[in-house]
């Protein structure tokens, strides 16, 4: 699978982890946007929210929680970001789905 997130969830590719367990990696966003940026992906191959099914309901709930503790444990308490980009039009650049969290600067909205 030619996936670079793939790729970094198998260990090919390096990236700066924060979490990993048998469902999910969080690992810090190359280009941060933000003193915290990182992205909360699952180790399952998903192109986009598009293709996300039934099954994936579980999955989809394990990530948003990891999203909160590691943000929380990166010092976000006061607030943070969940984003997720769905497809060019929505600013998808990986297509393997991934969730945004950002946090330590005030954030405005609505983004551009
Ligand atoms: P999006 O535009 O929503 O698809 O976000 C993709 C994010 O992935 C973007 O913020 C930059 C990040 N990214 C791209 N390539 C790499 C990489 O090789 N390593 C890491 N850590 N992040 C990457």
């Amino acid at each position: 699978m030619d996936c670079l997130f793939c790729k970094i969830a198998a260990g090919q590719i390096p990236a700066r982890k924060l979490y990993e367990d048998d469902q999910v990696v969080a690992f810090h966003d190359i280009g941060p946007q933000a003193p915290v940026h990182f992205l909360v992906i699952p180790k399952k191959h998903i192109p986009t929210l598009n293709d996300l099914t039934e099954d994936d309901k579980a999955l989809t709930g394990h990530m948003l929680h990891t999203a909160q503790r590691l943000a929380k444990e990166q010092g976000c308490d006061e607030g943070f970001r969940v984003v997720m980009n769905c497809n060019e039009l929505g600013g998808q650049t990986v297509f393997h789905i991934h969730m945004h969290v950002l946090g330590q600067r005030a954030l405005h909205w609505p983004p551009g």
